[in-house]
């Protein structure tokens, strides 16, 4: 419900469209919203005003001949105009752009929310937001505050397709307006709650809240994904707790996490990919007794994380156990993983593959970041990643043709292949982040290069959106560096590119990748926006006329690619302080742990 006085807005504008109002009630209504407005938004009205006056007053030459056949057309636009200014302030004034975080205030700090033995944490108050206090004598800020908004607007419109035709289930079909279910546990609400809180997106938080409350509940006999649920229901309950420091969410980490367990009882320590967390029972998947590595090394961040905060080392240990035999195994190609390993062996098999692409890309991010998030004590995982980056740089990278953009191939029992997934597009971010705590500088250089790249595959595209699996021209004659097969034309609203854009953009403060952000949320706005609610994965971004929608909304678009896109237009680098925090891979901020820990 809108409040009294934008009511009155509305009504006039819908009234006035429609030919209901006189003069003299315009009038008066103008004169009220005018006083209603403060010093800085008159004196933007003001500003626009007089800027239409001298444009007019150039124009006035070109147009005097027709002057008496154009008057009232014109001064009719000059009249919408300033209507639309009006309303633009009206609805956007620069003072609410910003209030995204005043309802809870800067995020909570955090050590604050993370003392395991706090038995009710305290809600968080509502300070003053200093950049709110600031904007007047800021004008440079505004853009940043019309963007912020933006994804705020795209997060209430994603929002509003599942509350009314999935809410909680886990993915929304917006073009069908109906649902999927994969575990049957509410998935796109749990991944998207932090998010709410870091928009500011309070009314939509609560709801979420009451169902997490109320609705919520792990006692079901379903067969859920090891990794995927972790990264997305774990590590999403851990973030809203560390953010709010609400008992609920920890309550619920707690419930989930426990019941996840049996799947690393397996004969090498290797935990299954799937566990039914009603019966305890765990399997591999049905034709094979292997797992993915990206799987088995990319729960670690939240299952440490829930042994800090139970106090119980049990979820520590299993998890460690992995990176312990993974450290320790033959089958590496200059640090390079492949892609499986088997639960009864505990050895890689598939060997001679090596990608940073699906099935293995997580790895490598888990290797820096649980070095991060342990306070850079753990050296093997260090030595790890950094022999990695090493196995990268010698044995993936080739420019393409003919802009020479770095770009990361695969590599098949010594074949290199010059095909890259979307996926691999977190690696810039990854790569931007371990030189932000001290790794070497030249990591950062091969990362900007990369972060071109990623851009180029969204801008050599018809829609201005990536495809999800690229082939690079290496070829002296080549015309586009991009091609596409057409198999791998569609477009799931992943959010890695974003996600690098941010780090690449908190680290450098350089401008050019906000704009790029800018550009693609414009065009998952243009080509994948469903008008009654919600986004829709693609079929085709080389064919904008007819993009073909998928019908899924996939719960990363809002735990990760719109949080990633607010984080990348805010210049408020303690909005999630990377030096406090550390993303896990679905984007739900985790502690940094305490030196004392
Ligand atoms: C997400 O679930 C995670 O980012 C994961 O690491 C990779 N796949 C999706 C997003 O693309």
């Amino acid at each position: 419900m809108l409040p009294p006085s934008r009511r009155d807005f509305v009504s006039l504008a819908l009234a006035e469209s429609r030919g209901y109002t006189n003069g003299k009630q315009r009038r008066q209504s103008c004169w009220r919203k005018w006083k209603q407005l403060s010093r800085l938004q008159r004196s933007i009205v003001l500003f626009l005003l007089a800027l239409m006056l001298i444009g007019g007053f150039a124009l006035y030459p070109s147009l005097s001949p027709q002057w008496g056949a154009y008057t009232s057309r014109k001064l009719f636009s000059l009249g919408f105009m300033f209507r639309s200014a009006c309303a633009f302030i009206y609805f956007f004034p620069p003072s609410s752009l910003c209030l995204a975080r005043s309802w809870h205030g800067a995020v909570i700090e955090a050590e604050q929310a993370t003392d395991p033995n706090a038995k009710e944490k305290e809600k968080a108050v509502e300070p003053e937001d200093p950049s709110v206090l600031q904007l007047g004598q800021r004008p440079e800020l505004w853009p940043t505050c019309f963007r912020l908004e933006a994804v705020r607007e795209a997060f209430r419109h994603a929002w509003k397709g599942y509350k009314e035709f999935a809410w909680g289930h886990d993915e929304l079909k917006p073009v069908s307006k109906s649902y999927t279910e994969w575990f049957g546990l509410g998935l796109t609400l749990i991944d998207a709650l932090d998010t709410m809180w870091i928009l500011g997106l309070k009314k939509e938080f609560e709801e979420a809240r009451e169902w997490v409350a109320k609705e919520l509940t792990f006692n079901k006999n379903v067969d859920v994904n090891l990794f995927e649920s972790t990264i997305r229901i774990l590590g999403g309950l851990l973030s809203t707790y560390h953010l709010t420091g609400d008992a609920l969410f920890l309550e619920k980490a707690k419930d989930f996490g426990s019941r996840l367990m049996p799947a690393f009882s397996t004969p090498s320590k290797i935990p299954y990919s799937d566990v039914n967390i009603d019966k305890g029972t765990a399997h591999p998947p049905r034709w094979t007794s292997d797992s993915t590595m990206a799987e088995v090394t990319s729960i670690q961040l939240e299952f440490r994380e829930l042994s800090r905060l139970t106090g119980d080392p049990k979820y520590r240990e299993v998890v460690m156990e992995v990176m312990r035999r993974v450290h320790r195994l033959e089958g590496k190609h200059d640090g390079l993983v492949p892609m499986f390993i088997n639960t009864n062996s505990g050895q890689f098999t598939h060997v001679g593959v090596y990608t940073l692409g699906a099935r293995a890309d997580s790895y490598y991010e888990y290797l820096l970041k649980q070095w991060i998030q342990g306070g850079k004590k753990e050296t093997e995982l260090l030595e790890d990643y950094v022999q990695a980056v090493e196995g990268i740089q010698k044995n993936l990278l080739k420019r393409s043709s003919p802009l020479g953009l770095m770009f990361v191939g695969e590599l098949s029992h010594g074949h290199f292949s010059p095909k890259m997934d979307h996926l691999v597009c977190f690696l810039p971010g990854t790569l931007a982040l371990g030189v932000h705590h001290g790794l070497p500088a030249e990591h950062m250089e091969l990362a900007r290069q990369l972060m071109e790249t990623c851009h180029q595959m969204y801008v050599q595209m018809e829609t201005g959106l990536s495809p999800e699996i690229a082939h690079f021209n290496t070829q002296a004659d080549s015309i586009q560096d991009v091609d596409v097969k057409p198999a791998d034309r569609h477009n799931l609203l992943r959010p890695e590119t974003v996600e690098s854009l941010f780090y690449l953009y908190r680290f450098t403060k350089d401008r050019k990748y906000q704009t790029w952000g800018w550009e693609i949320l414009q065009s998952f706005n243009k080509y994948t926006r469903v008008d009654t609610g919600g986004y829709t994965s693609i079929n085709n971004v080389r064919d904008p006329t007819s993009p073909s929608p998928r019908d899924k909304m996939e719960s990363f678009f809002l735990g990760e690619t719109l949080k990633y896109f607010y984080l990348l237009f805010s210049d408020d680098s303690n909005i999630i302080n990377l030096d406090k925090y550390v993303f896990n891979t679905e984007a739900h901020p985790l502690p940094i742990w305490p030196q004392t820990d």
